[in-house]
């Protein structure tokens, strides 16, 4: 293996400091200072001036370096060479690659129709032009199925918006003013970690932190109170908690009248939800629940920080409901740090209908979800035409997407074209036809909004091109071009893109211009600040009604996708009633909802954050491999010592859709019953063939099609140990 680049030493070079921007998917969006020296990149820094980067990155970023100097990067256009899946491939020029491209597509549109073309994208990079719709516009306009990406708080976002509206909600920096933080089903300290420091100052000045979550993470650890619960009945806790503030008088009565609809259908909805009934579901205590509802509903501003896990099991839309309902119930929007956080994005005025042109799409296109692309590809789907060709780019599905095995098998038909874009030859890309080198965020532009605090950064590019990679815009316009695409929409520069990027002219973005973010590298959103931020201490909800909707009028017109993920406008899912009232739905992966299935598969799966991985990236990168440490399946000692597993020991981890083998860490850090194997470990570095994602179903839960990541049951036998050779 090649050694990392040497940077040149001080005294023969020029220095430049370059403002970026931090690109992963993320909350915490950092500024950052690349210094470059004669070209080179020798340095990427946290931003000290902007507030919430702090002058810190984490343990990701900081090494961004060895990602875009790393000796695997993809340099050039590559092609197929070996059988799919075998890694081989052969340098080809870019002409040769758009050609092929272009010309495969073309020919399948001439054979099958534009439907047999799937685009497949989700936040390799976050950035708005090159991020999630920067294919967008190519492929609707080619015809080709749309791509439905609900990977990550789509089911959390519909129900927030069908409970409070597309608000902002509350100011993360507000939150040194809580009294009482309950951070619901998130690893602040490792997948949200700029938070921590308005959370510590908060403790600092007196709050109470409580962490609601299976396992005794880090952030739990640093928590005043860890409640352990049941994956997946976390609605069952936040009924009964509505429950006990109804029942022991402790609503904020003045702003339920004023700014709530549906109260009075509420208090009988929730008379069934009693702690004891809760306790039975979650496993936690009648007097913890009981504790809990008093101290949310008394110790205002109380604000809940809601992870993305809370809404991965088969009930997940409703728990969000009834988290967003609670913080009317108690009044805890009158004050700055009160409320809820869930998505800050709603407060940035991004354009994305000019990044998306949803309008392209011939009305009646078939839409097709990323989940069940292995289905779609092997036929298990039903699809007229099948898909026979793929363009990847932004995402490693092989890896984040659930049912591994069948996504697999669909990779490897013979017959099917797949272009793969990526920095590195990930575990999906080594199935592509061709592969494409992308620019990393080092070598390209872009702004970015955040879905973790209110400013909006700017990435001034800092180093060329390596190779001959390039930008995504600058691939769709390559593409666009070859298959004779000419509105201008195609052939948009970087710098239209980015005028286009926001409405600059919203209330929010006063006082920022391009001009400004290129010099500063950041603007805070023009909002009160966050001592004063409390956008719904009188009400104005962005709901139809204006208020906080325990009885949503949404739900009456059924199950919809916001158009975030699915181009388009609120398509209501026909078919899907969704009662308006938030109420309970147990785990469909459990005893109680199928006690033949929890037999065979007796032990939960969880699949949290890696600390050192973003997803599936930087899984390749060896520093951060070292601080990950191999795939380890997480067990309770009573789990591990009922069946003979000692930490270190190789395990398999099974159920009916696959198998896959890990290392053995035997931890009371995670519960009885519940197994934890954390994200982005890639097939070409594991024990066995495959990762996590082979166990997982592609069932989404009951609103906005949200993955159940955390509504999956496994069994797990030992292997060997390691000092057991003969049978590894
Ligand atoms: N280091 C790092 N940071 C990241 C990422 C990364 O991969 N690595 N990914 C980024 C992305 S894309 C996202 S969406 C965010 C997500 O960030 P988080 O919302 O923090 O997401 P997770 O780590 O998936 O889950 C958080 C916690 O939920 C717990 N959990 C799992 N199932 C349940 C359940 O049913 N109920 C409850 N109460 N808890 C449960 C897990 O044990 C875990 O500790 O992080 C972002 N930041
Ligand atoms: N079991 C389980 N599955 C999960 C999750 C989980 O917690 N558990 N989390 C889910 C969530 S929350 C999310 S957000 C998704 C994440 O799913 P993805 O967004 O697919 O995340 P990554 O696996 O990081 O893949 C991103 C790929 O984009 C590439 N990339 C980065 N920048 C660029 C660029 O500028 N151009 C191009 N062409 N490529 C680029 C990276 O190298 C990487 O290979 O996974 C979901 N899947
Ligand atoms: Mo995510």
């Amino acid at each position: 293996m090649t050694e990392l680049i040497d940077p040149p030493t001080a005294t023969e070079t020029t220095e430049l400091k370059v403002l970026g921007a931090c690109p992963q998917d993320c909350p915490d969006t950092c500024a950052m200072v690349v210094t470059v020296q004669d070209g080179v990149a020798v340095d990427v820094a946290g931003s000290k001036e902007m507030p919430f980067t702090d002058g810190g990155l984490c343990v990701k970023v900081d090494n961004y370096l060895d990602r875009v100097y790393h000796p695997d990067r993809l340099l050039h256009p590559m092609r197929r060479s070996g059988p799919k899946g075998s890694g081989e491939f052969e340098q080809i020029t870019w002409d040769e690659a758009i050609d092929e491209i272009a010309t495969r597509f073309q020919q399948t549109i001439a054979e099958h129709g534009a439907e047999a073309i799937m685009p497949v994208s989700y936040l390799g990079t976050q950035g708005i032009l090159n991020g999630l719709n920067v294919g967008d516009p190519f492929f609707n306009n080619l015809g080709a199925t749309v791509a439905e990406r609900t990977y990550c708080d789509a089911g959390s976002c519909t129900a927030y918006a069908m409970t409070i509206g597309d608000t902002a909600g509350v100011d993360p920096e507000s939150m040194v003013h809580s009294k009482f933080i309950l951070i619901w089903a998130a690893n602040i300290q490792s997948t949200n970690l700029h938070l921590w420091p308005y959370i510590r100052e908060a403790m600092k000045r007196g709050a109470k932190v409580v962490v609601v979550d299976p396992v005794r993470t880090r952030t739990a650890k640093a928590a005043t109170q860890h409640i352990p619960i049941r994956p997946g009945t976390d609605g069952a806790l936040a009924l009964a908690m509505m429950h006990v503030i109804i029942a022991e008088g402790l609503t904020d009565d003045e702003y339920v009248a004023a700014h709530t609809v549906g109260y009075d259908e509420l208090v009988e909805r929730v008379q069934q939800y009693t702690p004891e009934w809760a306790s039975a579901e979650t496993g936690i205590d009648v007097e913890t629940i009981r504790t809990l509802a008093r101290e949310y509903a008394t110790s205002q501003p109380s604000v809940i920080r809601i992870g993305v896990a809370v809404e991965r099991h088969a009930g997940g839309g409703q728990t969000v409901r009834t988290l967003s309902c609670l913080p009317a119930l108690v009044g805890a929007w009158r004050n700055p740090g009160g409320g809820i956080l869930q998505l800050p994005l709603w407060a940035f005025p991004v354009n994305w209908g000019a990044m998306m042109h949803p309008e392209l799409i011939t009305p009646g296109t078939r839409v097709v979800n990323q989940f069940l692309l292995g289905q779609a590809l092997t036929g298990a789907m039903q699809l007229d035409p099948p898909l026979k060709a793929l363009m990847v780019y932004n995402s490693n599905p092989v890896v984040v997407c659930p049912d591994q095995d069948e996504l697999i098998e669909g990779l490897s038909r013979e017959d099917l074209f797949t272009v793969v874009s990526d920095h590195f030859l990930t575990d999906t890309a080594r199935y592509a036809d061709i592969v494409l080198p992308a620019t990393t965020q080092l070598e390209q532009e872009d702004i970015m909004f955040s879905w973790g605090h209110l400013f909006v950064t700017y990435n001034n590019p800092s180093i060329e091109p390596r190779g001959e990679a390039v930008p995504n815009t600058e691939l769709f316009r390559r593409l666009a071009a070859a298959m004779g695409m000419d509105d201008p929409v195609f052939r948009r520069t970087d710098t239209e893109m980015i005028a286009e990027a926001f409405d600059w002219t919203a209330p929010a973005m006063e006082g920022i211009t391009v001009e400004g973010l290129k010099e500063k590298g950041w603007a805070r959103l023009n909002l009160p600040g966050p001592d004063e931020y409390a956008p719904h201490r009188d009400g104005n909800f962005r709901t139809p009604s204006g208020k906080t909707e325990f009885l949503s009028s949404a739900a009456a017109a059924g199950n919809f996708v916001v158009p975030l993920f699915r181009q388009g406008s609120n398509d209501h899912q026909p078919g899907q009633e969704v009662d308006p009232l938030p109420h309970y739905i147990a785990p469909r992966e459990s005893s109680a909802a199928d006690a033949e299935l929890a037999a065979r598969y007796p032990l939960n799966l969880i699949s949290p954050k890696a600390h050192a991985f973003i997803n599936s990236s930087y899984g390749n990168i060896e520093r951060h491999q070292k601080v990950q440490k191999p795939a380890t399946l997480i067990m309770n000692p009573a789990d591990a010592e009922s069946r003979g597993i000692e930490s270190g020991d190789v395990v398999r981890a099974f159920n009916d859709r696959g198998s896959v083998t890990l290392l053995a860490k035997v931890d009371d850090a995670t519960i009885s019953g519940v197994t934890v194997c954390h994200l982005g470990h890639w097939r070409t570095d594991s024990l066995g063939v495959s990762t996590l994602s082979s166990l997982n179903p592609t069932r989404f839960a009951d609103l906005g099609n949200a993955p159940t990541f955390s509504d999956t049951l496994i069994q797990v036998e030992r292997v060997s140990s390691p000092e057991d050779p003969t049978t590894a």
